[in-house]
């Protein structure tokens, strides 16, 4: 017979990966200011990656992108910014992109590296689009993930890419009473090299010329970092060592 006053066996059910939830909550976020989500090929070629974002052979910034090579000369994207070129080859201003996905580094891993980890790259162009909106939109996205009284601070940085270039900063406090700011990410006005490189594009595809005399903001940040921060998480390796402990840790409510 049964015995129906048993307890019951609970099973074993899959979830979504903390890193999934979080770049969900960020997409979630950008969607709901009306921008599109989308995604792109992890397998680049060097002028997507690099030439088109301004950062030509010869440049010493190409050192900040430690990069995997293919056989073929292709590369592991290492940055999710080439989706800036190929979105803007093939659509029209204005226009309001988020792109999370996958990117590689070529790098000793310790706590804080890995060689694979994620980005989510936002950019938005359009006639007369200022830094102002940049501040703005950073702002609100930290309102949506850290709260309503969550502050942002924007420091100058160099980025090939843009110009102005800044890196941002969130104020954090921590459960133990702790804060201090936190960069999260980098990000600036949209380069008119990049403008000029994606017209060249769209020209040898046979598209008009759209891009130059068009202004833009661009952000790149990190998710893992967010989520390392948010939930004390030590070392960046934790994420992708497939041990349940540590990830079962992350099922409910974040
Ligand atoms: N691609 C940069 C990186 O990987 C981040 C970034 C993205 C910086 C867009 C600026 C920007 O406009 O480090």
């Amino acid at each position: 017979a049964i015995d129906v006053t048993l307890p019951g066996l609970s099973l074993p059910s899959g979830g979504l990966h903390l890193i999934t939830r979080i770049l969900d909550d960020l997409t979630g976020i950008y969607e709901r200011m009306g921008y599109a989500v989308i995604e792109g090929n992890e397998v680049e070629d060097d002028h997507h990656n690099f030439d088109a974002l301004n950062i030509p052979w010869y440049h010493p910034a190409r050192d900040l992108w430690d990069t995997f090579w293919l056989e073929d000369g292709r590369l592991l994207r290492t940055h999710t910014s080439p989706m800036q070129v190929r979105y803007m080859a093939t659509h029209s201003a204005p226009l309001k992109i988020v792109v999370p996905g996958k990117v590689y580094r070529y790098e000793a891993t310790d706590a804080t590296h890995e060689s694979m980890f994620h980005q989510l790259e936002g950019l938005v162009v359009g006639d007369n689009i200022s830094m102002a909106d940049l501040k703005g939109t950073i702002a609100e996205m930290a309102r949506g993930l850290f709260g309503p009284n969550s502050k942002v601070r924007f420091q100058p940085s160099y980025y090939p890419f843009t110009e102005p270039g800044a890196d941002f900063s969130v104020w954090w406090e921590n459960p133990r009473g702790e804060s201090k700011w936190l960069e999260l990410g980098g990000c600036g006005m949209v380069h008119p090299n990049v403008f000029r490189a994606v017209d060249d594009l769209r020209e040898a595809a046979g598209r008009e010329r759209i891009y130059e005399g068009k202004t833009g903001f661009a952000f790149g940040l990190g998710p893992e970092r967010i989520a390392m921060l948010k939930y004390g998480i030590p070392d960046i390796r934790y994420f992708y060592a497939n041990d349940m402990k540590v990830l079962g840790q992350f099922r409910g409510e974040l």
